[in-house]
């Protein structure tokens, strides 16, 4: 009954335009950010960008979990990421040089940051995240609009895939041996990240 409502208001075009509005607002800066970086470093820097548009099952879920009623307000107000953008490079250097520069971006406001690069959860998952507050201007109105943009390497990006398929959101009891093998496997996918950006810096000598 409330995920009915949810969904109709999640589904209407004006509340999905506008989310692809700032989809495509942040995807223009990431563009102006590769040309900025890549023309610096000599170098590609983002290798792949995507984004989505949480649907009205995850976002009842999440709602749920997080101890709130599902509803579109509740749904708007609470959650952080309904609109998520991901940017995947090669190092992890170059994390934190793309999000510097989203940071500096006169119209984005930094809410959280949460760095699970240097902490990983307790699953191993290795991201940073960034939510911004982003101003969306339509004739005299503006209004904010709430965005998590997860930076990370290519391996970590692997990682979260696997995990996503077989762990994440999955019944803890059956979860015991592959979550122990990809807490390992996050070490190591670390122990090679840190590898490979050695290896760039001694070629770039
Ligand atoms: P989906 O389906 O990817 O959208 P916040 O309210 O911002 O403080 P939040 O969002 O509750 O905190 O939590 P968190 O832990 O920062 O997670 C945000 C997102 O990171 C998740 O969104 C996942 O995309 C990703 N993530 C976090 N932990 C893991 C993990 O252990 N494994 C994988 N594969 N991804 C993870 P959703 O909404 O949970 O999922």
């Amino acid at each position: 009954m409330y995920e009915d409502v949810l969904k109709q208001k999640l589904s209407d075009p004006e509340f999905l335009l506008k989310k692809y509005w700032i989809v495509q607002h942040i995807e223009f800066k990431l563009q102006m950010i590769e040309l900025e970086l890549s023309a610096k470093h000599n170098r590609t820097m983002i290798q792949k960008v995507e984004h989505r548009i949480k649907n009205a099952e995850s976002i009842a879920r999440k709602l749920v979990k997080k101890g709130f009623k599902i509803t579109f307000e509740n749904a708007d107000k609470m959650l952080n990421d309904i609109i998520g953008i991901r940017v995947v490079c090669l190092y992890r250097d170059d994390i934190y040089r793309i999000a510097d520069l989203l940071k500096q971006q006169k119209d984005f406001t930094l809410i959280k940051e949460k760095d699970y690069i240097t902490n990983p959860k307790k699953s191993g998952y290795q991201s940073l995240h960034l939510i911004f507050d982003i101003p969306l201007v339509y004739k005299e109105a503006e209004e904010l609009q709430r965005v998590e943009i997860q930076l990370r390497t290519v391996a970590m990006d692997f990682w979260a895939g696997v995990d996503n398929q077989i762990c994440y959101k999955k019944n803890p009891a059956k979860m015991k041996t592959a979550e122990l093998a990809l807490k390992n496997y996050s070490t190591e996918i670390s122990k090679m990240d840190k590898q490979m950006l050695e290896l760039r810096r001694n070629a770039e000598q």
